[in-house]
C-alpha cells in the first residue's frame, strides 16, 4: 500500500482528510500520531517540521503531502474515485475552494482557538483572542445558515472537498457553541453531514477520544 496517513482521529483537520479517503474507499495505512508522546511527536516532526496533521506520505510517487486541502486535491488528482471532490469545471472548482477556505479559516480555526485556550496553563489564557474567535464564528455561522437555506451540500447537489471541510468544522462548532436552536439551516446541513457514511465513519472512530475535548 503506497499511501500512509499521519493523523489523529480527534483532529478536525484530520477528519476532513479522512472523509475524502472514505468517500472513495481509497486504501491507506493509518498512522496515529500521539502529540502527547515525545517520541511520536519528534518522529512526526522529522516528516513535517511544522508538526501539524494530517500529512500524507505516498511512497509510490515519493511525495510527502501536508495540509488537509492539498491532501484532498492530491487524492482527487492521483487517486480519483466516484465522488469527484474537486469539480472538473475551473469556475466551479474555484468557488468550491473558496468554501473550503471559508470553513477552514472562519469556522474550524476559531473553534480551535476557543477549545485550545481551555488547555492553556493558568495565567496564559487569551480571553481577548477567544472573544474575537467567538465573534468570527458567530458571523461565519450566520453566513452558513443563509448559504444553506436551499442547498443540500456546500456546492449544491454534489458532495465536494468543501463538505469535507464543513463536516468537522461544524461538528466541533456545535459542541462549543450549540447552534441548533438559532441556525436551523446550518444545523440541518450538519445533520446531513453526520449521516453521510464517510463522516459517520470518521466520527465513530473519533468517539473513543471525544471525552478529551475540554469543556
Ligand atoms: N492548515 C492545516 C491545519 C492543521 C492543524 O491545525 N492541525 C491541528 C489538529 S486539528 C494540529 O496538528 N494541531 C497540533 C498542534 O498544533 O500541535 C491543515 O489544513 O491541515
Amino acid at each position: 500500500m503506497s499511501l500512509k496517513l499521519y493523523f489523529h482521529p480527534l483532529s478536525s483537520f484530520c477528519q476532513k482528510a479522512l472523509i475524502a479517503f472514505y468517500e472513495n474507499e481509497t486504501p491507506f495505512a493509518p498512522h496515529i500520531v500521539d502529540l502527547g508522546n515525545e517520541t511520536s511527536r519528534a518522529d512526526f516532526k522529522r516528516i513535517w517540521p511544522i508538526g501539524k496533521f494530517p500529512v500524507l506520505r505516498d511512497d509510490a510517487r515519493d511525495r510527502t503531502v501536508p495540509e488537509s486541502s492539498i491532501i484532498i486535491e492530491y487524492l482527487a488528482q492521483h487517486y480519483p474515485g466516484t465522488t469527484r471532490l474537486v469539480p472538473a469545471d475551473a469556475d466551479l472548482a474555484r468557488q468550491m475552494r473558496m468554501r473550503d477556505r471559508f470553513y477552514d479559516l472562519y469556522v474550524n480555526v476559531p473553534v480551535g482557538k476557543i477549545v485550545t485556550d481551555r488547555l492553556r496553563p493558568a495565567g496564559k489564557t487569551d480571553p481577548h483572542g477567544v472573544e474575537e474567535a467567538k465573534t468570527l464564528l458567530h458571523t461565519a455561522l450566520g453566513m452558513v445558515d443563509h448559504d444553506m437555506t436551499t442547498k443540500t451540500w456546500a456546492m449544491g447537489d454534489a458532495f465536494t472537498m468543501a463538505d469535507c471541510a464543513a463536516a468537522p468544522a461544524l461538528f466541533y462548532a456545535n459542541m462549543v457553541v450549540p447552534f441548533g436552536g438559532t441556525h436551523k439551516y446550518a444545523a440541518g446541513y450538519l445533520g446531513r453531514l453526520m449521516q453521510r457514511p464517510s463522516y459517520a465513519r470518521a466520527l465513530k472512530e473519533a468517539q473513543p477520544y471525544l471525552a478529551l475535548v475540554p469543556k
